[in-house]
């Protein structure tokens, strides 16, 4: 491994536009990161490993859940929640997906749309890292458009019976739960959605191999085959794609904050990097102009990102967010995170393809979280369509 560590980032006091209790979520998160993940991480990496020894630990310190209200949940701002995110990030993306899902796309949904049994027999279990869940909406013809899905539901008695296919759903193996959204027959093919419990007969997941990113994540695909669910495991205020559509506000919302974590850590690593390393006349190369532009690049694309975040984030906690608010931070901030990985990897020369530093693991990963939650264009469209009025899906 490299000598080089984490110092943090900061051009323009943004921590003074932080109140006290948010700088101790942030900085408590980062010491977690920096002693449990930062040292494991590339092994994870290489082996395609989930770090699954950090889960109950993540628990411990609140993560799960951690903007929801009561079944032990941490209760904290959507800024500190926010500010989690970018830390579990600035470790890797593939662990700050898996929180996101257990959270914003599992506790959320239940905690929106669940009934009082549901949410007590879940919630809890849920926010310790007791019970882990998983999110499927993607289905192998259906990404970008979702409500195009195949998957069905159909009352039969006092249950229902489900079949469809979902792929690309992270966590799907080692999930207990899947919150599964299909269109219900009975109810003229409106898409809800339904707990399902990953032990029940006709349920079954299988890993995506050959990831080239997030290869710190499960990432599954899930077949339903009649599978039969009590109807007390509909959730009850789900109502159709729009149900869907809330979870997914909730973790593009915590993605915007994350891509500032990732391209946090490339530029830091490769601003320390570009001071150590010398060529021509015994120089640092960041003597050359050409490596201070990248930095400059860099470091004001991520203060942008920061305030475009915290502003977001203030709005949610002021019930004032839109939808189109969060595809702008979403967007912005992790297409600003490949552009500074992609810089940074080429401050490091012949070391940026290496993990010995974390850039090019930062940089696959960030492929992935550009294209999920909503792809890049897809987020294009709804800002388009919130400033003309005009949808151009
Ligand atoms: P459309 O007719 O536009 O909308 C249906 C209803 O929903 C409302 N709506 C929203 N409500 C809340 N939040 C949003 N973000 C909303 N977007 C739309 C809309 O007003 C309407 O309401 P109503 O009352 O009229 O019924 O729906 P559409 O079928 O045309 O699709 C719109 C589109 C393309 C924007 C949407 O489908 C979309 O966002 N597609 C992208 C799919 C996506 O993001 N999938 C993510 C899957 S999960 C994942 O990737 C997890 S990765 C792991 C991790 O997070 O780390
Ligand atoms: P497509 O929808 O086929 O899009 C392909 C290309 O066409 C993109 O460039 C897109 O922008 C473009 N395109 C599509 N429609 C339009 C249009 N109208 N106008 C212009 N361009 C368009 N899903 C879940 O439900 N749960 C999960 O937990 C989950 N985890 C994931 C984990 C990983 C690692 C990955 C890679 C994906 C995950 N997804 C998950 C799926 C993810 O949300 C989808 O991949 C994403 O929504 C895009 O869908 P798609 O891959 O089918 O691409």
């Amino acid at each position: 491994m490299s000598a080089i560590k984490f110092r943090g980032v900061d051009f323009i006091e943004f921590d003074s536009l932080l109140s006290d209790d948010e700088r101790l979520v942030r900085d408590t998160t980062r010491k977690f990161i920096e002693d449990n993940l930062v040292p494991i991480i590339e092994e994870c990496n290489r082996a395609g490993r989930f770090p699954r020894e950090l889960v109950k630990p993540m628990g411990d310190l609140g993560f799960y859940g951690a903007s929801l209200k009561g079944y032990g949940c941490a209760e904290m701002s959507n800024v500190e929640y926010g500010l989690v995110m970018q830390e579990l990030e600035r470790g890797d993306s593939g662990v700050r997906s898996f929180v996101s899902v257990q959270s914003a796309l599992v506790m959320y949904p239940i905690y929106a749309f669940g009934s009082d049994e549901q949410k007590n027999a879940w919630l809890p279990a849920l926010q310790k890292g007791d019970k882990l869940g998983c999110f499927g909406l993607t289905e192998p013809g259906f990404g970008s458009n979702p409500g195009g899905m195949l998957t069905r539901a159909r009352k039969d008695g006092n249950d229902y019976v489900l079949n469809g296919d979902k792929m690309w759903i992270t966590s799907g193996t080692i999930a207990d739960v899947a919150v599964i959204w299909a269109k219900v027959e009975e109810e003229d093919n409106k898409i809800r959605g339904f707990l399902v419990e990953t032990d029940r007969p006709g349920f079954s997941a299988q890993d995506v191999h050959g990831k080239w990113s997030l290869r710190a994540s499960v990432t599954s695909g899930l077949s339903l085959q009649d599978v039969r669910v009590p109807a007390c495991n509909l959730l009850p205020k789900s109502d159709g794609l729009k149900s869907a559509l809330m979870c997914l506000n909730q973790a593009r919302y915590g993605i915007a904050w994350g891509g500032i974590g990732a391209a946090m850590s490339c530029y830091d690593c490769a601003l320390q990097y570009s001071l150590l390393r010398k060529q021509f006349r015994d120089q640092p190369i960041a003597s050359h102009q050409l490596i201070q532009e990248k930095l400059a690049w860099m470091i004001t694309e991520i203060t942008k990102a920061q305030l475009l975040a915290l502003q977001v984030g203030r709005l949610k906690d002021e019930g004032k967010v839109g939808h189109q608010h969060i595809s702008m931070a979403k967007r912005n901030n992790v297409w600003m995170a490949l552009e500074c990985a992609r810089l940074a990897r080429e401050i490091l020369g012949a070391n940026g393809v290496a993990d010995d530093y974390p850039i090019m693991r930062h940089m696959m990963n960030l492929e992935s979280v550009k294209t999920y939650e909503g792809t890049q264009d897809i987020h294009a469209l709804i800002i388009g369509a919130a400033v003309t009025g005009v949808d151009a899906f």
